[in-house]
C-alpha cells in the first residue's frame, strides 16, 4: 500500500478525525493574503495583550523558518462535540465553553502527536529531526493551513468550519521534511452566504467584520487570556459565561448536523459543568487544584476563576442572592482583582444601599486604588438606577 495512504489511515485510527496534507509553500499569493490579514489584525491591536502573537510573526508567516527544509504540513482535526451536547445558554448557572469540559487538549493531543511522529518515522522512513508538531503552542496559523488542506472554510465567526464536524474541531499541525501528495482546498467561495447569525448573536460585538475578531471585546479572551480586570462595560454582556464562549459557534447552521466525537483521544470531564456557582465562589487554592488539575481551566488560576465567578454572580442578580455572603467574604480576599469584581457583584445583586451596608467593613479596610474605584463606580451605578 502507498505509504502516504497508510500514514493517513494510521493517523485516523489513532483518533484524528481529519488528516490533511498541504504543501509548503502551497500558493504564494494566498500566503501573502493570510500574512497581510495577520499583520492588519496585529496592527489594529486585535490581539489585546497576547504579545506572543507579535513575536512569532515571521515564523507564523513562513513555516520554513520554523522547520528549515519543511516541504509539507499535516493538518489534523479532532472533533470534540460531546455525544449529548446541551446548550447551556440562558440557564441560571455558570456556562463553560465545550472545549473546557475535557482534560487539557494541549496535553492529550501532544501525547497523540508524539505517537503520530513515530508513525511518520515508520511509514515515511524519516528521522525524529525531520518533523515538528504543534497544537496551539507554536507559530503556525492552524486555521489558514486547514483551509489550504481542504479541511473546511473560514466562517464569518472566524472559525474553521468543516462539512462533517462543523467548527467543533481542535486543530494541530505537523511540519514534515518530505513532499506529501497534497489535498486540494475547497473551491474558494462564500459558504456562509447571506447568513449573519454569528455577527448578530455575539453579545459584545467582537466580530468587528466578517472573519475578524477583536480579542479585546471577545468573551473568550476576557475570561481566559486576560489576567487583569474585565472592563466594566463588558461585564454585563458576559452573562453567565464563566470560561470561554461558544455563542458564535452555537448559532451557526453549519454546526446543526455536526457528528458527535469518537472521543478516542479526549478525556471528558463532565463534573466541571456540575459545579454550582456557590462551589466556585468557595474555591480555595487546594480545591481549585483538585477540581481543575489537568484541565485548560488551570490557565486562569484561582484569582482569574474567582473573578469570572463574581461576574457571573453579578449578572444573575436576584438569582444569586444566596451567594451574597460569599461575595462579601471575597471583598476581603487577598487578591485585589478578586476583591474588585466581588464588590461589583455585590452592587449588582444588592443595590447601593444594601451593598454599602454589607461591604462597610471591607470598604473601610480597603487600600487598593483599583478596588476603591469599584466602590465609587458602584455608588455611581446605583445612583443612576
Ligand atoms: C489567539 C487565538 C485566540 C484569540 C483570538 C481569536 C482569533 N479569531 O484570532 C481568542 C482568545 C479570542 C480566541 C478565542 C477562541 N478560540 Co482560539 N486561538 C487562537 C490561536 C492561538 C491563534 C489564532 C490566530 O492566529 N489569530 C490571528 C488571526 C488573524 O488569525 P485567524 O483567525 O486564524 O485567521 C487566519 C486564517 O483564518 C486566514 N483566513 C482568514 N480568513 C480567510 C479566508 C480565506 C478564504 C482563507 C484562505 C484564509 C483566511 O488568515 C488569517 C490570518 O492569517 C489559535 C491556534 C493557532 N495557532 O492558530 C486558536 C484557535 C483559533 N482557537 C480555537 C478555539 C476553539 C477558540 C474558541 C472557540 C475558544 C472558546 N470556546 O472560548 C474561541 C473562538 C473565538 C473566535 N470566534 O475566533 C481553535 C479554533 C478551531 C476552529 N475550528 O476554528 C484554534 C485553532 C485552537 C486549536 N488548536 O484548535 N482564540
Ligand atoms: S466567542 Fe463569543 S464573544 Fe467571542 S466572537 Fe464568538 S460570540 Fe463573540
Ligand atoms: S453563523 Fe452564519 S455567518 Fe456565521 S459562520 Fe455560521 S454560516 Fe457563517
Amino acid at each position: 500500500m502507498n505509504p502516504f495512504l497508510e500514514l493517513r489511515d494510521s493517523l485516523r485510527a489513532l483518533g484524528f478525525d481529519e488528516v490533511r496534507y498541504v504543501s509548503i509553500p502551497a500558493d504564494s499569493q494566498r500566503a501573502e493574503a493570510e500574512t497581510a490579514a495577520l499583520r492588519e489584525w496585529l496592527d489594529a491591536g486585535h490581539h489585546a495583550d497576547m504579545h506572543w502573537m507579535e513575536r512569532g510573526f515571521d515564523k507564523r508567516a513562513s513555516p520554513g523558518l520554523v522547520l528549515p527544509g519543511a516541504e509539507s504540513m499535516i493538518v489534523l482535526g479532532i472533533n470534540y462535540l460531546p455525544a449529548q451536547s446541551a446548550t447551556d445558554a440562558g440557564e441560571a448557572r455558570p456556562v463553560w465553553a465545550r472545549y473546557a469540559q475535557y482534560s487539557d487538549y494541549h496535553d492529550t493531543i501532544k501525547t497523540a502527536l508524539e505517537k503520530a511522529g513515530l508513525l511518520i518515522e515508520e511509514k515515511l522512513g524519516l528521522g525524529p529531526g525531520d518533523y515538528r508538531y504543534y497544537v496551539d503552542t507554536g507559530p503556525v496559523l492552524e486555521r489558514a493551513w486547514a483551509v489550504r488542506g481542504g479541511l473546511g472554510f473560514i466562517g464569518k465567526n472566524a472559525m474553521l468550519i468543516s462539512r462533517d464536524y462543523g467548527s467543533w474541531l481542535f486543530l494541530s499541525a505537523i511540519l514534515v521534511r518530505a513532499r506529501l501528495p497534497t489535498d486540494d482546498s475547497l473551491p474558494s467561495r462564500n459558504y456562509c452566504g447571506k447568513c449573519t447569525r454569528c455577527l448578530d448573536a455575539c453579545p459584545t460585538g467582537a466580530i468587528v467584520r466578517p472573519g475578524v475578531i477583536d480579542s479585546r471585546l471577545c468573551i473568550s479572551y476576557q475570561t481566559i487570556e486576560n489576567k487583569g480586570a474585565i472592563p466594566r462595560e463588558l461585564r454585563k454582556k458576559i452573562g453567565t459565561r464563566i470560561y470561554g464562549c461558544d455563542i458564535c459557534a452555537e448559532v451557526c447552521p453549519w454546526n446543526r448536523f455536526a457528528q458527535a466525537s469518537r472521543s478516542i483521544l479526549l478525556d471528558a470531564r463532565p463534573e466541571i459543568r456540575r459545579l454550582a456557582l456557590a462551589d466556585l465562589l468557595a474555591l480555595t487554592p487546594e480545591s481549585f487544584a483538585a477540581h481543575f488539575r489537568k484541565t485548560p481551566i488551570k490557565r486562569v488560576k484561582l484569582a482569574g476563576l474567582l473573578r469570572n465567578a463574581c461576574v457571573v454572580a453579578g449578572n444573575l442578580g436576584a438569582h444569586a442572592n444566596d451567594c451574597l455572603p460569599q461575595l462579601v467574604r471575597l471583598a476581603s480576599h487577598d487578591s485585589p482583582l478578586v476583591r474588585a469584581h466581588a464588590v461589583w457583584a455585590v452592587f449588582q445583586i444588592a443595590g447601593a444601599a444594601r451593598a454599602s451596608t454589607l461591604l462597610a467593613a471591607a470598604r473601610d479596610a480597603e487600600t487598593d486604588a483599583s478596588v476603591l474605584e469599584e466602590y465609587r463606580a458602584g455608588d455611581d451605578f446605583s445612583e443612576k438606577q
